[in-house]
């Protein structure tokens, strides 16, 4: 019985090389994914994380608005609805220089101040940013 046991003990003891390996993947893994969630969380909650939360994407577009404010690196509001054949205009009111350009290629300047029209025949969807911070986005939605 004893023997037996002893022989199981002797079967069922792991080689200490492997296991510890895998312990040490394994709490590196944690470790990763830890730091990753923290920065993730951290980020999320930044300013500029702020800004991202406040995504053209994530907001419901404001209607009957055809005036977006350009100020303190934001379009306001970031996503507008309006009607086929809208004129919607860019009003730049900031230190910072900035444009607007459209996904189909449309675009104003680079400017600080001053105004830029588009107007949409077409319903559709359209996304722009402005190219020199790619985290001002925006969307007009327009309807038919
Ligand atoms: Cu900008």
């Amino acid at each position: 019985m004893s023997a037996a046991t002893r022989q199981d003990a002797r079967h069922v003891e792991p080689t200490p090389g492997p296991t510890r390996a895998r312990r040490v993947v394994r709490v590196v893994a944690a470790l990763v994914a830890v730091l990753v969630v923290t920065t993730a969380a951290g980020f999320w909650f930044s300013p500029i994380g702020a800004r991202w939360r406040a995504d053209a994407a994530g907001q419901q577009p404001a209607g009957g608005v055809t005036t977006v404010d350009v100020v303190d690196s934001n379009f306001r509001p970031a996503s507008v609805r309006v009607d086929a054949g809208d004129e919607v205009t860019w009003r730049w009111s900031d230190s910072q220089d900035h444009n607007v350009v459209f996904e189909d290629g449309e675009a104003s300047s680079v400017q600080a101040d001053g105004t830029w029209s588009r107007t949409f025949e077409r319903p559709g969807e359209y996304a722009y940013s402005c190219t020199l911070h790619l985290f001002m986005d925006g969307r007009v939605v327009v309807d038919g």
